[in-house]
């Protein structure tokens, strides 16, 4: 079975990794996919957090990347993805993708499963780990060293 882990991931943090490692162990193959949102310009291009999520998971042979743009579900259809993977770290989490599961699962009869968060990353969203990171606040903690290094870069940079 072939799944897809599909997000912003602007940056990868360690919350996705650990979802991704633990969705990795439970499917046959793995996407991770990276939205294109053009109306919303992250901090790293599309290229770059596929780039910083090729590097961390390049132990896991079963893991690839990818982006999408429009519907998640004609992405899978194209791709021949049965099962979308997510994590979920609290109700706010569980409001937001009750229904967008539902709606997936109408559209096309994809299933979503989720995944709790581990209780260590429940706090950890890419949006607070970059405001912190542009208040001088010490993020080491919630990324891999790379992903840290590249955004202390680029914040660095700007
Ligand atoms: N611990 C565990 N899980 C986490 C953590 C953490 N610390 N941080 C994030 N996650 C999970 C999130 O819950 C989510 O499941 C996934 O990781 C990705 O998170 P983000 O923040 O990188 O990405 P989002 O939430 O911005 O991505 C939303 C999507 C782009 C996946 C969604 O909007 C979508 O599918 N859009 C495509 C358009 C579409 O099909 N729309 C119709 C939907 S019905």
């Amino acid at each position: 079975m072939k799944a897809v882990c599909p997000g912003s991931f602007d940056p990868v943090t360690l919350g996705h990794v650990d979802v991704v490692r633990r969705a990795a162990a439970m499917f046959d193959e793995l996407v991770v996919a990276v939205a294109v949102n053009p109306n919303k310009q992250g901090l790293f291009t599309v290229d770059e957090r596929r780039e910083l999520l090729d590097a961390t998971f390049v132990d896991l042979p079963n893991v690839s990347t990818a982006a999408f743009s429009g519907l998640l579900v004609d992405w899978c259809s194209e791709q021949g993805v049965g099962v979308i993977a997510k994590g979920l770290r609290s109700d706010t989490d569980y409001a937001y993708e009750l229904p967008m599961a539902q709606m997936n699962r109408h559209l096309t009869g994809v299933d979503t499963v989720f995944l709790t968060a581990d209780p260590a990353h429940t706090f950890v969203s890419s949006s607070l780990v970059k405001e912190v990171a542009r208040g001088g606040g010490d993020v080491s903690a919630f990324l891999t060293t790379r992903v840290h290094d590249a955004l202390q870069g680029r914040l660095g940079s700007r």
